[in-house]
């Protein structure tokens, strides 16, 4: 007998994933091996250094959580997990904790299950959890995560080959709606000046090269949840800026940090790693803005002003005590920003002059505010045909295909463009134009994201 709807809603309301279908599905379950070919070919030798998985979480669902852990064990040789740590970041589920206690000590003691004494946020609670591993290296994931085939031995290899580098697995997409584990195609970590985390896609020189499916791809900046990093190499560059609370700005911040203070960001096409991608972040508190101003002003020297101008609100606000951070800069020696910039981000561009005419929108469930602003609006229209670009359904339906049809210059929404300084274009100022790469290059709308797949320039100087 199913559930009734009441309680179907209610995982999607306490987790944005459909927690329902989850504890339906098997903890071990098998999934689509998206490897390229030529990575199931490759081994990687005997003497590959252990690692401590650090899996921290506040409020998971209980059967994705274990979905995580078991996925871990099932698919790495035993023998390089030195530990899986969880820590509960003071969840306030009803039995959670007594259930995963539970079902720990009776088939898994080897998991590590830490509480906190209060609700530390997910920067303070890595760091927790890093100071309790023992392991050569560590490995940190989200708790909503399923690994592929293989996916921690070519990790463990780059950190073999120097405890300097800093690897990041491909992140699969792990369907929120459905739970179908889906392929996601080989892009590079960036961001964009509101300080937000942006896909950048490869330019199309990349695939030319032999050996272009496995070969480590040097990059900017990691989205923060999924990277195996030397244990002592994490201590010694600064672990994390504990002065940051519960969500965000940590990956740009230890990005920055990297390649900044000599070491290297790759993204490691053989490893994959699924992720359950969530339209808003169901638990209280987010500490974005504050955290990204504190990443800012220590790293970003002069082109914080870009930061402001993007986002004028961060402007006054308070964002601590950041002396040690800056000490910690000055001890490890670390390069300007601009030649961060110059050699490891030459693809960023500057935000060019922007309009007065602010433009605050709330994004989803008002989890947070962007300041966006518009530089222009009008009709994108078809040289060729002289048609114009509209939606196929509603200027409001997600995933919608875009068609041609014959301009309105009007006052009909669905064919109004505006050019944001995110140098995206949103119809109606709602949805963004996205281009789907998974399956195809195809246009359509979706939630303004500040990725790569939403960036767009003008062909010519003139064309407006
Ligand atoms: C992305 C990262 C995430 C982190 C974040 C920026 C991936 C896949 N995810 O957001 O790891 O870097 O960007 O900060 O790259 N959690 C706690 N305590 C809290 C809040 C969250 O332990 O107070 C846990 C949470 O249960 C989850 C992890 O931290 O396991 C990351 O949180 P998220 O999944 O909401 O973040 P995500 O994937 O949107
Ligand atoms: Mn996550």
């Amino acid at each position: 007998m199913g559930l009734k709807p009441r309680f179907r809603f209610r995982g999607f309301h306490l987790h944005s994933f459909n927690q329902y279908l989850s504890d339906k599905l098997s903890c071990v379950r098998p999934i689509q091996d998206t490897r390229h070919s030529t990575c199931q070919r490759k081994s990687y030798g005997e003497n590959l250094p252990k690692a401590s998985i650090v899996i921290c979480y506040h409020n998971e669902a209980f059967s994705v959580l274990l979905r995580t852990v078991y996925s871990v064990l099932n698919r790495s040789p035993l023998h390089l997990i030195h530990e899986i740590i969880l820590i509960d970041d003071f969840s306030n589920l009803h039995d959670l904790h007594q259930n995963l206690t539970v079902h720990l000590e009776k088939y898994l003691p080897k998991v590590i299950l830490k509480r906190t004494s209060e609700r530390l946020g997910l920067i303070r609670a890595r760091v927790f959890g890093a100071h309790l591993a023992t392991g050569e290296v560590l490995i940190f994931l989200d708790s909503h995560c399923e690994v592929n085939q293989m996916w921690i031995e070519p990790l463990l290899a780059r950190i073999r080959e120097s405890r300097k580098n800093v690897a990041v697995p491909i992140m699969d997409i792990i369907n929120a709606d459905s739970f179908l584990y889906e392929p996601s195609s080989i892009v590079k970590g960036g961001f964009n000046w509101g300080m937000h985390y942006r896909w950048d896609s490869l330019p199309k020189s990349y695939y030319l090269h032999p050996g272009a499916e496995y070969y480590p791809i040097e990059s900017p900046t990691m989205a923060g949840g999924l990277f195996a990093m030397d244990r002592a190499y994490f201590h010694e560059l600064g672990e994390y800026d504990t002065g940051m609370d519960i969500w965000g700005g940590e990956n740009l911040e230890l990005s920055f940090r990297i390649w900044m203070c000599g070491g290297r960001l790759e993204i490691i096409p053989c490893s994959r790693v699924g992720h359950i991608f969530r339209s808003r972040r169901p638990y209280g508190g987010d500490g974005f803005l504050k955290n990204s101003l504190r990443v800012a002003h220590v790293w970003m020297d002069g082109y914080i002003k870009y930061f402001f101008q993007t986002c004028p609100s961060a402007v006054n606000m308070d964002y601590g005590n950041i002396t040690e951070r800056q000490a910690l800069r000055k001890k490890l020696n670390c390069k300007s920003f601009k030649w961060y910039l110059d050699n490891i981000y030459p693809e960023q561009t500057l935000p060019a002059a922007v309009d007065s005419n602010a433009v605050i929108r709330k994004k989803e469930k008002e989890v947070e505010i962007i300041d966006v602003k518009t530089r222009r609006k009008g009709l994108l229209k078809h040289m060729g045909s002289g048609l114009c670009v509209q939606s196929e359904r509603s200027i409001y339906d997600k995933r919608s295909l875009l068609t041609l049809a014959v301009c309105e210059p009007s006052e009909d929404k669905n064919q109004i463009w505006y050019e944001t300084s995110n140098q995206d274009l949103r119809l109606a100022n709602t949805l963004c134009l996205d281009v789907n790469t998974t399956v195809g290059p195809f246009a359509r709308l979706m939630h303004c994201s500040g990725s790569g797949s939403q960036i767009w320039t003008w062909s010519t100087k003139d064309n407006v």
